[in-house]
């Protein structure tokens, strides 16, 4: 039968206010001509960067039940995205959706949400960060950002490496599991007025990097954003590095028209003002094989 419309299994957080999360995915994903069909994971009135006193509601329990009622009804998707977990039980869920859910060519993607700028989240803890690095162990595809790229490692999550100091984490990251290892938010030493997106493919051993003007300022949610174009475009038949391409140009834009405006970083890229930009064809590419 064919699939008229590609489905992806998305297991995140609902954060009610700040543009993070599912309320960047879903609108990213249905732009781009893909069925998002949510498994919250919890339930939050703001993300957790940067606002005090947000109301939480952990789902683990509820998860349980749903998956199996999907389980039941027999579902099948063509990606299994997960990001940003409510708790470290909820490592155990994803795993079992993976197994569950999937065909031969269920694309598997990890967002290993655990922190950034160095820190890890408000409600993460050590015992995430040691899961997670089992949980990667399933994945085709993983997409950390420098800072929980160094946490599963075990490294100090100082961002200042050479590049070849960058692949070699790459390659120790796929030797856990993933084949494609995307680490964003790296910054790049010989020019301080960009930054990079890089990634590693091992079954083919190709680095591929894609730059984007460094724009002094930070957005919460841009990781969930990055991913999501990425997804959407290899769901839609794209290459990696066309993927790699259309997420960074994407976020470049996103940023771009938020700069400007002035009103709290912390609500995140004014994504409505772009969305559309999700529609256009990639006529300049800018990555490179390094
Ligand atoms: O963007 C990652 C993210 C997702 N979900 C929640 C968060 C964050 C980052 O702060 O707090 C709830």
């Amino acid at each position: 039968m064919i699939n008229p419309v590609k489905k992806v299994a998305a297991i995140h957080d609902l954060s009610g206010f700040g543009r993070s999360s599912l309320t960047a995915i879903i609108p990213i994903l249905s732009t781009m001509g893909v069925q998002v069909c949510p498994i919250p994971t919890a339930i939050l009135s703001t993300h957790t960067g940067d606002f005090e006193g947000y109301s939480f509601v952990d789902l683990t329990d509820s998860m349980n039940d749903f998956i199996d009622h999907w389980h039941k009804l027999n579902l099948k998707f063509d990606c299994i995205y997960s990001g940003f977990l409510g708790s470290v039980d909820q490592i155990n869920i994803v795993s079992k959706c993976m197994d569950w859910f999937s065909t031969e060519n269920t694309l598997k993607v990890i967002d290993p949400v655990m922190g950034d700028n160095g820190k890890l989240y408000a409600t993460m803890g050590l015992d995430m960060v040691e899961n997670m690095r089992k949980l990667i162990s399933k994945a085709n595809i993983i997409t950390p950002n420098f800072t929980e790229a160094a946490l599963l490692l075990g490294e100090d999550t100082t961002n200042d490496l050479t590049l070849e100091k960058i692949k070699s984490w790459m390659v120790r990251l796929s030797n856990m599991g993933p084949n494609i290892v995307i680490i964003t938010s790296v910054k790049d030493l010989d020019n301080d007025k960009k930054t990079s997106v890089i990634a590693y493919n091992k079954e083919d051993d190709v680095f591929w990097k894609v730059s984007s003007d460094y724009i002094p300022t930070f957005y919460p949610g841009t990781g969930d954003s990055f991913t999501s174009v990425l997804v959407g475009s290899l769901l839609q038949g794209d290459s990696l590095p066309i993927a790699l391409d259309r997420g960074v140009s994407f976020i470049t834009a996103c940023i771009k028209a938020s700069y400007g405006f002035k009103y709290p970083n912390r609500e995140g890229v004014l994504l409505e003002r772009v969305l559309e930009n999700l529609k256009l064809p990639v006529i300049v590419s800018s990555y490179k094989l390094i």
